[in-house]
């Protein structure tokens, strides 16, 4: 199949490339390179090192014997999107190209600006471009678990039988997102079911749960084909920036109560669910919604995780509990439905324990790179406004006391408009 991976540089995209072009399929994808500008952006780096675009290329070529296309564009400029698809003519089109982060949208009006019209027009741009030059190909669209917030009642998989004033319907199921970037993710929800409905294309939407680790395959590989994996308070999302933080011997940062709950899966296991998806497409002008995750766990329970797998290592790390910097319930009911990907034949292949170890044997080499930017490891920015480092309240006392440097300044967009750079080096 010719598969269009929109985001092909990012952390689930290259993975995505390497997996589809590894089973056979056609891999075309588009990247500004804008990922490793937001996490420059935030004094950071990938704790796996990661390689500029052209070498990735080339190693990949080497490792399955065929290319994988590659231009560099912006999903914001639909000439760029349009020219892509009228030389590649995608059956299937990945969108993974948006900016990812709830905290870097709460920084300011202009972050929050920023990340809802670069996913909000990345994602108008594909879908018109499908509708001019492949009105027959199947939309995946990454979505997020986060789109429905976490409401008191069970969470099913994009719609719901209500009864209302002695009146029955399906409607879409009440959306309450939690930050910018996940309202973002809801404004495409709603634009690309009306796209369906009006144009006749057809969509599979993704609400899915984070994402948990370093490998694609079972197979090791070079490390200059290794995905990112980040740590910083914006991009690291909590189980990869647990480990980067264990790795060190920093404590693990529960924000608040730590009774906060989500779903999760293997990086692993989301190519899994993915491939499925694009080979089972839904009918033209169809609509539908997958919850994709595996595991359910409260950050109290995934810091207890990340401890004893670390002990197993023999590293002595602590957890400390930190003032919470986003707005968010930090005890709530959480009981969402996966079963339309269950019926296509997913089945977990990697516990978020086992998942654990292996990432923590990955970031073991990279520990003196993780902690020259330790800086990054406690929030500053405050979902409330302004940036200003959590107070840390409970520290095992067998452990030393945290050092850190002062609060880090993120840059403006105008300072260093990540839309517009583009960076390609050694990273
Ligand atoms: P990522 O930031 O690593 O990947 C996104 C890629 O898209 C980056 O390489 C970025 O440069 C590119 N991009 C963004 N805007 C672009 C534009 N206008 N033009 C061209 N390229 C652009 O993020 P990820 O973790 O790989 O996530 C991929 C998708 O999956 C995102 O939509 C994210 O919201 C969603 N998602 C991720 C997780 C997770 O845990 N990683 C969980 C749920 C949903
Ligand atoms: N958290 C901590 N300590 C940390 C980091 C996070 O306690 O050091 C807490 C947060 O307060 C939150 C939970 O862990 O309650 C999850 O935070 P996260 O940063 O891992 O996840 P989130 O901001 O929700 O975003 C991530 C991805 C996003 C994706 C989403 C899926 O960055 O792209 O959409 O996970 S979901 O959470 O299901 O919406």
């Amino acid at each position: 199949m010719r598969i269009f991976i929109a985001g092909m540089d990012g952390y689930l995209g290259w993975s995505l490339a390497k997996h589809l072009t590894s089973v056979g399929h056609d891999v075309f994808g588009v990247d500004l390179f804008l990922r490793r500008k937001w996490v420059e952006e935030m004094r950071s780096v990938s704790a796996l090192p990661i390689w500029p675009i052209e070498v990735r290329l080339e190693e990949a070529r080497n490792l399955f014997g065929r290319s994988l296309q590659f231009q560099t564009g912006d999903l914001c400029d639909f000439d760029s999107v349009e020219r892509a698809f009228r030389e590649f003519q995608p059956e299937a089109v990945v969108q993974l190209g948006e900016c990812p982060s709830a905290p870097y949208s709460m920084i300011d009006r202009q972050h929050a600006v920023f990340v809802q019209t670069n996913n909000v027009v990345g994602t108008f741009n594909l879908l018109f471009a499908m509708k001019t030059i492949c009105p027959s190909a199947h939309l995946i669209k990454l979505g997020t678990m986060g789109e429905y917030g976490t409401p008191d009642i069970d969470i099913p998989e994009g719609f719901f039988d209500v009864e209302f004033r002695g009146r029955r319907d399906r409607l879409p199921f009440p959306r309450t997102a939690g930050s910018w970037y996940h309202w973002s993710k809801v404004h495409s929800s709603n634009n690309i079911m009306f796209a369906c409905k009006q144009y006749g294309l057809r969509a599979t939407d993704i609400m899915q749960g984070v994402v948990v680790g370093s490998r694609w395959s079972e197979r090791a590989e070079d490390e200059r084909l290794a995905t990112r994996l980040d740590f910083d308070e914006a991009f690291g999302t909590i189980v990869n920036r647990f480990c980067c933080q264990a790795v060190i011997g920093h404590p693990l940062t529960q924000y608040g109560a730590g009774k906060q709950t989500r779903g999760f899966l293997a990086l692993r296991d989301t190519m899994q669910c993915l491939t499925l998806v694009i080979e089972h497409p839904p009918a033209a002008g169809e609509y539908r919604v997958f919850n994709q995750f595996a595991e359910i766990h409260s950050v109290a329970g995934l810091a207890e995780i990340v401890r004893k797998a670390s002990a197993r290592l023999g590293i002595d790390v602590a957890v400390c509990k930190t003032e919470n910097p986003r707005i968010e319930r930090e005890q709530h009911y959480y009981n969402p439905d996966c079963i339309h990907l269950r019926d296509l034949g997913y089945r977990p292949t990697h516990s978020l324990e086992q998942e654990v170890a292996v990432m923590l044997t990955d970031l073991m080499p990279h520990r003196e790179r993780i902690r020259a930017k330790q800086q990054v490891l406690l929030p500053t920015i405050r979902w409330g406004g302004g940036q200003e480092r959590v107070q840390v309240y409970q520290a095992s006392e067998s452990h030393p006391p945290l050092e850190w440097a002062e609060p880090q300044h993120q840059g403006t967009l105008q300072e260093s408009h990540p839309l517009r750079a583009r960076s390609t080096g050694m990273e």
